[in-house]
């Protein structure tokens, strides 16, 4: 009974100082550099190098911790940006945070504000969707990446040809473009509907996409799905991205051409890019 008496006042004791989400400042000498406040295996110090908060071990809230997003590559700052537990992805250290403020599309090009176009942010994609393997997988995971993202469905037989070619053009591109990925997104399964993991899993192992992610939306008819598709074409369209999530190529701005055809398409569109940096 008496340790119980004494408990609430040993609490008030162990609260700390109120500065969640800060990062150590230089000249707050009660803490020490080479010390690790939050026990995510990044000093204090670094963590003020890095803007991580010393004080948190998950400075973005993604459910990993600070010192394993350092380890792994990806961006301890950005919640989108984090490892997965299965899948062979080159996930993406996002250097560069995409601009939301002013994603989405410009309206400059001939389809206005229906469709993405050359020149674009892209906002992020399949948020709240999973991949083959039933985790949350969205797009803002690849920034840091050159992506090419594929709308496919599952009854469209020109999407299963593209398919087939997938993994082959993904491993020809990474040889002369390392930071290269391919991001399959599923719109519909035979039904016209949002396609199970079962569909998923089927559709990789059909079109041998181990590490590719196929992901399928939560919801298939929203604007953030159907601004990738081609008004008045098709699928599949393909669009690719650069980096920080802007659009290099769209089908949009090449009518009746709905992807780039192949590897060395990629690849050229890619260098005309870095060309015109
Ligand atoms: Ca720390
Ligand atoms: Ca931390
Ligand atoms: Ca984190």
């Amino acid at each position: 009974m008496r340790l119980l008496a004494f408990l609430p006042v040993l609490l008030i004791g162990c609260l700390a100082p109120t500065n969640a989400g800060m990062t150590p400042d230089d000249d707050d000498a009660s803490i020490d550099p080479a010390g690790d406040e939050d026990g995510d295996g990044l000093s204090n110090g670094d963590e003020g190098d890095l803007g991580t908060a010393y004080d948190e071990a998950d400075s973005d809230g993604d459910g990993f911790d600070d010192g394993i997003e350092v380890e792994a590559g990806t961006n301890p700052n950005f919640e989108w940006s984090h490892s997965f537990e299965e899948g062979d992805y080159i996930v993406g250290n996002c250097p560069v945070i995409p601009d939301e403020d002013n994603a989405g599309p410009t309206g400059t090009g001939s389809y206005g504000e229906d469709a993405y176009q050359e020149g674009d942010i892209v906002a992020n994609l399949a948020i709240g969707g999973t991949d083959m393997y039933g985790q949350e997988t969205t797009l803002y995971g690849f920034c840091g990446n050159y992506v090419l993202i594929t709308m496919s469905a599952e009854w469209c037989p020109p999407c299963q040809a593209l398919a087939a070619t997938l993994a082959e053009e993904q491993e020809t591109v990474r040889k002369r473009v390392p930071n290269f990925t391919m991001f399959e997104f599923m719109t519909q399964d035979n039904a016209g509907e949002e396609p199970a993991t079962s569909v998923l899993k089927k559709w990789t192992k059909n079109y041998d996409l181990a590490g590719i992610p196929v992901v399928g939306p939560a919801d298939n008819t929203t604007d953030d799905v159907t601004m990738w598709l081609i008004p008045d074409g098709g699928i599949p369209a393909g669009t690719l991205l650069a980096p920080d999530m802007t659009v290099i190529w769209s089908g949009v701005d090449h009518p009746g051409q709905y992807n780039p055809s192949g590897a060395i398409d990629i690849k050229n569109a890619i260098r005309d890019y870095e060309d015109s940096l």
